[in-house]
């Protein structure tokens, strides 16, 4: 797990240079920005080098812009671990090239984790072309020979992975240096959206990097969304949910009872729940991914599930899934009664899906996870009466609280927080998805 900064320790930088030097020192060390917090009284705060930037703020000069022909943009992703860094880069790719027509480059620097979602992905080709996106491999030793011309006009550095020093001199080298972007994780935090959009200019070079922040407000840039997403979703009959589930090996669930998806880290909190699923009055089919969730799910049963080959106690059934496609993991969200996700890309997809959901948040160190927890919660349940049952499951899958009272309340809620989802995702709609809102940034730029 990552390692935590004390805020105090660089919160009073006093120039860029330094800024510019904790930041990439932050990233060398595999801390990610939107991790740190400060931890003296437990208040939500923005990572310290953007309170220090805050001050130093300066207006972008003029006429950085995407080339009047079809504009290039270079996506650069380091899989850190799991699978929502590339999950949210592809997405991305692809709906820059498809909606937006960018012609996308993806850097990433492990296609073995891209290509389980995307099986079109060969994990040994240094370049291929995936649809319409140039997909290539980022090599751990950048070639040194990266001509300036080849580089883009839009730069999106995803989650701070730091660009390759060789690039990073080719864009200084360019006539019209490229609007470069970091885009953030994504928090429901406040401090989110005073950072949104700020920049910091590289020291001793002509380039300014911004900070580009997802999130649930129309003052963030957005959660991604297809443009066709809810069409899908809508046109997506029961019928083609039977059909899709049988595809996946699972045979048409119990009507009277409640089909739920599993996708989630170790979770100390599983065992429990499926006790109490086993107990209950009500058959639950529990469509298990693989990793973690499989390997406990397992562990309780003293047996391997496997695809095809359903286990059963009690009311309880589980059925081991493949890993899916990501449109069949959206598939997979629509077709359930209740989606238990995980991270970044999957607690999106669960709130386009318009179906009850459960969010395992990426655990850090001290517990810092809970704040983010809490942010999120104190946004989706506004205007949620009966609140209190969602927050305490939530919290109780996420290490606090005695999970199964926690279920038989968030159980009886159910229907309820069906309609509250479905509100929340119009709501969440608004905000404009974070493709628009990032080809709309840097249209502003020119
Ligand atoms: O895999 P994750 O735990 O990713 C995490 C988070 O993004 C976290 O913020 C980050 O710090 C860490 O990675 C490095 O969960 P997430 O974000 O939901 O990503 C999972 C992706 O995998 C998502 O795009 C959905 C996709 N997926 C499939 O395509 N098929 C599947 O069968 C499953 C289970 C997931």
């Amino acid at each position: 797990m990552m390692s935590l900064v004390p805020a105090g320790t660089i919160s009073n930088l006093a120039c860029v240079e330094e800024i510019w030097f904790f930041q990439n020192l932050f990233c060398y060390e595999g801390i990610k920005a939107h991790q740190i917090m400060d931890r003296n009284d437990g208040r939500e705060s923005p990572p310290p080098f953007l309170l220090s930037r805050r001050s130093l703020v300066t207006e972008m000069p003029a006429a950085k812009a995407e080339s009047m022909a079809r504009p290039r943009w270079d996506i650069f992703c380091a899989v850190v671990d799991n699978f929502g860094d590339i999950g949210v880069c592809w997405r991305l790719a692809q709906q820059l090239a498809a909606e937006q027509n960018r012609e996308v480059r993806l850097w990433v620097d492990h296609l073995e984790s891209f290509s389980q979602l995307c099986p079109n992905i060969s994990p040994e080709a240094d370049q291929q072309q995936c649809g319409p996106i140039d997909v290539r491999h980022w090599p751990r030793h950048f070639p040194d020979a990266f001509p300036d011309a080849e580089v883009a006009d839009v730069v999106i550095e995803a989650f701070g992975c730091e660009l390759p020093a060789r690039y990073l001199a080719s864009m200084a080298q360019r006539e019209v240096t490229p609007v470069w972007i970091n885009l953030e994780y994504l928090s429901a935090e406040r401090w989110v959206e005073d950072c949104h959009l700020l920049m910091s200019p590289a020291p001793r070079s002509r380039l300014s990097r911004h900070f580009f922040f997802p999130g649930f407000t129309t003052k963030t840039g957005g959660v991604l969304q297809e443009r066709d997403l809810n069409r899908s979703r809508q046109a997506f009959t029961p019928a083609e949910a039977t059909q899709f589930l049988t595809r996946m090996g699972i045979s048409t669930p119990n009507p009277d009872g409640l089909l739920i998806s599993l996708f989630c880290y170790e979770n100390p909190a599983l065992p429990p729940l499926l006790e109490c699923w086993a107990d209950g009055t009500v058959p639950v089919t529990v469509l298990v991914t693989p990793g973690f969730p499989s390997t406990q799910v397992s562990n309780w049963f003293q047996q391997e599930l496997m695809p095809g080959q359903p286990l059963q106690h009690g009311k309880l059934t589980v059925c081991g899934l493949p890993f899916l496609s990501q449109p069949d993991y959206d598939r997979l969200l629509w077709s359930c009664d209740l989606n238990f996700v995980r991270g970044e890309d999957s607690f999106v997809r669960a709130q386009w899906a318009r179906k009850p959901f459960v969010w395992q948040i990426y655990p850090q160190s001290e517990n810092t996870h809970l704040f983010k927890l809490d942010a999120f919660l104190g946004q989706f349940l506004r205007d949620f009466p009966q609140s209190a049952a969602v927050e305490r499951f939530w919290q109780a899958w996420n290490g606090v609280g005695e999970i199964s009272l926690a279920w038989q309340d968030f159980r009886e809620i159910r229907n309820s927080l069906q309609e509250h989802t479905e509100v929340w995702a119009c709501q969440l709609d608004r905000t404009g998805n974070l493709a628009d809102n990032l080809v709309r940034f840097v249209r502003g730029k020119s």
